[in-house]
């Protein structure tokens, strides 16, 4: 048994690289629709994908150019979660990529805050493996296309260009909520997202500045690959202290992110279609 398991990781090191643009991404990504919105019932219907526990996956025919973090800011969405899993697996698994998917809960009631669980997420997982990039993605967000590559970006990249939602339109030129994609790197260098915007908005703007600020630029594939279904969910309270935080957030790039993040992790489970967070985020709301 040991012996078949050398031989498997020695032909694993043989292996050529995958592809950049793998072969046959082009049509597009049917819209699954779960059967029941539970995770058993989803993880029954991608049995064929044969993910690895904590909601891995790794290309089988070819060695992956790099390993992948999908991070998802969550907390009472599971239509959402089950439609989202049900798509980005075979969505992903299709581009041959090296990904896990992260989802990061909040525990404690009150504002929501997106940006400090996607530090968490970042962070968590790191410690679990050296992840060359990340997404940080919405729960309601599906890719349209296959050619939308979650690979990793040489800048920070904007992936949800153009969203069914909006008239498949960006509503303006600077947006960078959604989904985006970054190197380690480069997240580490603007100190990750803000920890300071609960409830909703403004944190998806304040790291674009982050990213402005330190002579990076925002990328993006055309809109006819950047295509994206919204799910319906409730529309959260806007947060009316964002623009007076935004305005105030470049004085704080160096002192407000992931050096000064502070949570609990509540649990962390490694479950059949995602590794699973649930932290207690500590600041001031
Ligand atoms: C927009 C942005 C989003 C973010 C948000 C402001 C786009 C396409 N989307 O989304 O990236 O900047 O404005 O904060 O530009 N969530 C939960 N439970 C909640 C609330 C939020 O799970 O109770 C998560 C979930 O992953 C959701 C995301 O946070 O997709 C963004 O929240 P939203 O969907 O309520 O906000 P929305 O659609 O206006
Ligand atoms: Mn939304």
């Amino acid at each position: 048994n040991n012996d078949i398991q050398n031989k498997q990781m020695q032909d694993k090191r043989l292996l050529a690289l995958c592809p950049q643009t793998p072969p046959g991404l082009n049509g597009t990504n049917p819209l699954r629709i779960p059967d029941q919105e539970t995770l058993e019932d989803v993880a029954h219907r991608l049995h064929w994908l044969r993910l690895l526990d904590g909601g891995h996956q790794a290309p089988k025919d070819c060695q992956a150019r790099y390993k992948i973090a999908i991070i998802v800011p969550y907390r009472n969405r599971l239509s959402n979660l089950c439609t989202f899993l049900l798509n980005m697996h075979p969505f992903l698994t299709k581009q041959q990529l090296d990904y896990t998917i992260f989802v990061v809960e909040q525990f404690n009631d009150g504002l929501f805050n997106r940006a400090m669980l996607m530090n968490v997420g970042f962070n968590e997982a790191l410690k679990l493996r050296k992840f060359d990039c990340f997404f940080f993605h919405d729960v309601d967000l599906i890719p349209e296309n296959y050619e939308n590559m979650y690979s990793c970006p040489d800048q920070p990249r904007h992936m949800s260009v153009a969203i069914d939602k909006f008239n498949y339109r960006l509503p303006y030129v600077d947006l960078f909520g959604g989904v985006i994609g970054m190197s380690r790197a480069h997240f580490q260098l603007v100190n990750g997202f803000s920890n300071m915007f609960w409830g909703w908005g403004g944190e998806d703007d304040d790291m674009a500045s982050r990213v402005k600020a330190h002579d990076l630029n925002i990328t993006r594939y055309r809109p006819n690959v950047a295509r994206y279904h919204m799910l319906t969910h409730v529309k959260q309270k806007a947060n009316p202290k964002r623009y007076e935080k935004l305005f105030s957030g470049r004085k704080r790039f160096k002192t407000d992110g992931l050096n000064n993040l502070e949570y609990r992790v509540k649990s962390l489970k490694r479950l059949p279609l995602f590794t699973y967070l649930l932290v207690d985020l500590t600041g001031r709301q």
